[in-house]
């Protein structure tokens, strides 16, 4: 694990390193503590944090080369850099989440474009409880689709398209939202990947209202692979088998990032899984950590941070999901 974030000329920089580690010198937009118990995000050493009940004992740092400002708005604490804006908020628990999910993203999307910085970039959505069933007896993660689609509605034409993220079961309740977003001229280029249907076009045996994500977004010559999983076409594949799950998972990483797909949505170069960098690797039985391990270790490069946590994953048949960035 490094402790020296990559940081590009333009844009925001990442890096996975111990909990606690100073912010020194560096212009930190957020940090996001992997730890056992979560907690409302707040500013903490003049830093948007969000503690996250997760497991991993890491943190995860966004920086940027200038200056940042600080703020809370409401339930939302953000900072911007005057081009690239970080901002994380949480949902408490409740019996039934569409409502209070729509209400905090279009908290977010007011925030976001009030301060200039409407291109959304990368999101992440921690939900405690994914596929446990609400008070209405509706998976958790179909009730939070809800309120995430009629947002991105409401939004549409004054917020960037939809972005790369991710979906993703936590050890504890409640949903923590973080997200990374951009000045109008950011340009984002958001990817699909030929295998698999757009996540925003499942059929409705998924849920009422479809995922809002895209499978990748590109900008600032960085990459941000969305949380992927097990899934052909809208299918779960490899039923019980997580090793198969596993390959299924790198193969559908590995074509998306592949110069083809790159070259299909106008986007110059290609990269291998030895690209990818601050890996989260999701296994949802503790058990099958180290089989899904030595795999993940032959693919990914040994510099890579690649870090596991032991969540459960959106779907109850999805035993693996990866996410990561490439520079
Ligand atoms: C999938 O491909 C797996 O709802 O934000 C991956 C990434 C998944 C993001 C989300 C869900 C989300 O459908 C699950």
């Amino acid at each position: 694990m490094t402790v020296d974030s990559a940081v590009p000329v333009r844009g925001i920089g990442s890096a996975f390193e111990p909990v606690g580690t100073d912010v020194g010198d560096r212009n930190v937009l957020g940090r996001v503590v992997f730890s056992d118990l979560g907690v409302q995000p707040a500013i903490a050493d003049g830093v948007p944090t969000v503690i996250v009940p997760m497991g991993g004992g890491f943190q995860e740092v966004f920086t940027s080369e200038r200056p940042v400002r600080t703020g809370v708005d409401g339930r939302l604490v953000y900072a911007e850099d005057g081009e690239r804006l970080f901002c994380a908020a949480r949902i408490d628990r409740r019996g039934v989440y569409r409502d209070t999910v729509r209400i905090a993203y279009d908290s977010a999307f007011e925030l976001i474009t009030r301060l200039g910085y409407p291109q959304v970039l990368r999101m992440w959505n921690l939900v405690g409880g994914i596929i446990d069933d609400n008070a209405d007896g509706l998976e958790i993660y179909r009730d939070f689709c809800i309120g995430r689609a009629e947002a991105f509605d409401t939004w549409a034409g004054r917020v960037g398209r939809i972005p790369a993220a991710t979906g993703i079961g936590t050890r504890g309740q409640d949903v923590y939202l973080y997200f990374l977003a951009g000045t109008p001229d950011a340009e984002p280029v958001h990817l699909e990947n030929p295998h698999q249907t757009p996540a925003y076009e499942y059929p409705d045996e998924y849920g009422p209202k479809s995922p809002s994500f895209a499978r990748a977004t590109y900008v600032d010559g960085t990459l941000y692979v969305s949380g992927t999983a097990s899934i052909i076409g809208d299918e779960t594949v490899r039923h019980g088998d997580v090793l198969g799950q596993t390959e299924v998972t790198l193969a559908n990483i590995a074509d998306l990032i592949g110069a083809e797909n790159l070259d299909r949505h106008g986007v110059s170069g290609g990269f291998t899984l030895a690209d990818l960098d601050q890996v989260k690797v999701y296994v949802r039985d503790a058990a099958d950590i180290p089989l899904v391990k030595a795999r993940c270790e032959e693919a990914f490069s040994p510099d890579a941070d690649v870090v596991y946590l032991n969540v459960d994953v959106c779907r109850p048949d999805l035993l693996v999901e990866i996410e990561g960035i490439v520079r």
